[in-house]
């Protein structure tokens, strides 16, 4: 059974950006939702797999398995996505400052980049920073689609666009969640382990393995 993780921080940690009634719901009904939905769905099929990474992976691009892929595919995104949070503002410094510098041209144009995918993604998905081919990039993916079954891209930071994400505390201003979310709850320490780990040096984040 896939659990759900607990929230490495308080529910009002990300306050105001993200209030803890938003907060609570989106991990303790949407993500628990999707955990929920996924071990049943593989109980049913009489599966025990050994990593949540293994189920979005085997299911992907198999349509007799989308059910099981949106919802394990979500369940991960969501593990992601917490972590890629911080309630204690930073900022990107030594090789992951090199690589922003050197593909965007400094902080402020790859917040730019960020705000404007996001901005521009029509209806629900997620929008992240990865490195892929030796630089880094903004992408977004669509639904519960997400980079784990791109070969070569990892991921770095993720944002959720969905709208249960933000419409409590900011309505329909996408843009400008999008903008106190970059400016004060991005976790740039996340970011630069996962660039390393890119690079072979350390582990990349893992949801965490069943019970
Ligand atoms: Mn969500």
């Amino acid at each position: 059974m896939f659990v759900l993780p607990d929230l490495p921080y308080a529910d009002t940690a990300l306050e105001p950006v993200i209030s803890a009634k938003t907060l609570s719901f989106h991990h303790g009904k949407h993500h628990k939702a999707y955990v929920d939905t996924t071990n049943k769905l593989l109980a049913d099929a009489g599966e025990t797999p050994g990593s949540l990474e293994d189920v979005v992976l085997a299911a992907v691009g198999d349509s007799s398995k989308k059910k099981l892929f949106n919802n394990a595919a979500q369940a991960w995104n969501h593990g992601f996505f917490w972590v890629s949070m911080s309630g204690e503002k930073s900022s990107p410094s030594g090789e992951l400052a090199a690589a922003i510098d050197a593909a965007f041209g400094g902080l402020d144009k790859l917040k730019d980049a960020f705000v404007t995918e996001g901005v521009n993604h029509f209806a629900s998905g997620w929008v992240w920073l990865v490195h892929e081919s030796g630089t880094l990039k903004v992408i977004s993916t669509h639904d519960a689609d997400d980079t784990l079954p791109k070969a070569g891209v990892t991921p770095l930071l993720v944002c959720d666009l969905w709208e249960h994400a933000y419409y409590l505390d900011h309505q329909n201003n996408r843009k400008g969640f999008l903008e106190a979310w970059f400016d004060g709850l991005a976790n740039w320490s996340l970011a630069a382990d996962q660039l390393k780990a890119a690079q072979g040096q350390g582990d990349l984040w893992h949801y965490p393995k069943p019970k």
